[in-house]
């Protein structure tokens, strides 16, 4: 491998060693895009992977808010803006007990990548914090919410730093925070947050867009193998938004999710999950913030699978990891290549640990990578931005048609870019190099800073 990209990975590793989080999406990114590296000597001269490693800032602040008990309550508040060089800092919030330095780092670097692959004009950026909004009543939530703004507020706007949502923070989540916003700027500025509510100005299509769009993915990698959805079946890890979105847009277009998994074990609904019924059911435990995936199974009459994964059923055509980072390991992986299943689609952010995805590889599994995959999230969160800034509502047709051909734009880049460096069909490296020649670009025609 290239001697620069080995000496910055290995600084990495020594610097950041109680990142580990941070560290794996370094190692993967940049082991992925050494051919670039060797192409353009003088992105060596201008140390730009040096650069990238480190955000251009983070802030780090201390949230403070009461319970229903009267007591007070102290967490950790994060937001990592880390590279601007394409356009205002964008990317999620993530309220989850397990957030952490190394977590926010990933989910920032990962954002920035994936921000330029959407072809839309954002930066990366990250934040959350450690506050866990399972079990917390509405007002916790809020007084949360707004004392979290409070101390973020005057880092971000419309042309600065836009947040959303991501694991923990949905709409209700978005409205506390923007009300906030807006009682301490004294202005309407809601393009500093997506993900709203369409009475204040949110996006039709945003709640769907991450599931939809890696359906829609999806549908350009069943193409080139001279296959298509209809009939097929999904295994899809996780409960959340992005597997709902999954699983309404698979039943619409003639397939269906027939596995679910949460923390507490995994469902097998050979019918798929997939009337308007089911899919309301899952909302619903979303709402509550329940983990009791077993009152689906006992509701419509299906297996539950406690404290079990469900890597290596060999009854479905398509695994779809869309829960959290780190949901397959090694193990996982060789139960995966066993099972005979021919694709693999990671949906959430980095669910694969590197050795896992290299093992999946070699075994001729057809591999895409989250951050084209679930892209279409953040990329109608830009067309959200678009619209706020231009004071226009477009229709749900309409951002389903640019979300489409984002998704479809998205993979061809990728493929054009793996193409490109000799790398053949190869959607990871493909991803990473599209995403960091224009991020690469955009720095090395802005100076040394
Ligand atoms: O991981 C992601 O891309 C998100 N959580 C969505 C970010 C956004 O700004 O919509």
């Amino acid at each position: 491998m290239n001697r620069y990209v080995e000496d910055v990975i290995a600084y990495v590793k020594d610097k950041y060693k109680d990142q580990p989080e941070f560290v794996q999406t370094v190692e993967e990114v940049y082991t992925s895009i050494a051919p670039v590296i060797d192409a353009h000597p003088e992105f060596e001269r201008a140390d730009l992977l040096k650069r990238m490693v480190e955000p251009e800032r983070m802030f780090r602040f201390r949230v403070v808010w009461t319970d229903d008990e009267g007591k007070t309550q102290t967490n950790v508040g994060y937001r990592c803006q880390f590279n601007g060089a394409i356009g205002p800092y964008k990317g999620g919030l993530r309220f989850r007990n397990n957030v952490n330095e190394s977590v926010i780092k990933f989910l920032g670097f990962e954002q920035t990548f994936k921000n330029a692959l959407t072809g839309q004009p954002i930066g990366g950026a990250k934040g959350g914090s450690d506050f866990d909004p399972a079990g917390k009543s509405d007002l916790e939530i809020m007084r949360f919410c707004q004392s979290f703004m409070t101390a973020l507020y005057r880092y971000i706007g419309p042309d600065t730093d836009v947040p959303a949502g991501d694991i923990g923070v949905g709409s209700r989540e978005i409205g506390f925070l923007y009300g906030q916003y807006r009682r301490l700027k004294g202005v309407f500025e809601n393009g500093v947050l997506t993900g709203k509510g369409l009475s204040y100005g949110g996006s039709l299509i945003r709640p769907e867009a991450t599931g939809y769009g890696a359906v829609y993915y999806l549908q350009e990698v069943l193409k080139h193998e001279g296959d298509n959805i209809v009939g097929k079946k999904i295994a899809v890890s996780g409960y959340g938004n992005v597997s709902w979105g999954i699983m309404k847009k698979a039943a619409q277009l003639g397939a269906k999710v027939t596995y679910m998994s949460g923390s507490a074990g995994y469902i097998h609904d050979p019918d798929g999950i997939g009337t308007e019924e089911k899919l309301q059911f899952i909302l619903d435990l979303r709402e509550k913030n329940s983990k009791d995936l077993k009152s689906y199974a006992d509701k419509f009459g299906c297996e539950f699978y406690p404290k079990q994964k469900f890597w290596g059923v060999d009854d479905v055509d398509i695994y779809m990891p869309a829960a959290t980072q780190n949901e397959v390991d090694l193990e996982d992986a060789k139960k995966i290549v066993a099972s005979g299943v021919k694709y693999y689609l990671e949906v959430s952010n980095m669910p694969t640990s590197n050795e896992a995805m290299a093992y999946l590889k070699e075994h001729g599994v057809i591999v895409a990578p989250s951050k084209a995959v679930n892209a279409g999230g953040v990329g109608v969160s830009a067309l959200e931005m678009s619209q706020n800034a231009e004071m226009m509502v477009w229709t749900a047709q309409e951002v389903d048609d640019l979300l489409k051909r984002m998704m479809k734009e998205i993979y061809e880049k990728s493929v054009d870019a793996a193409d490109r460096y000799g790398l053949g069909y190869d959607l990871v490296s493909g991803a990473n190099i599209a995403g960091f020649e224009k991020v690469a670009q955009a720095m090395m025609e802005q100076g040394v800073f």
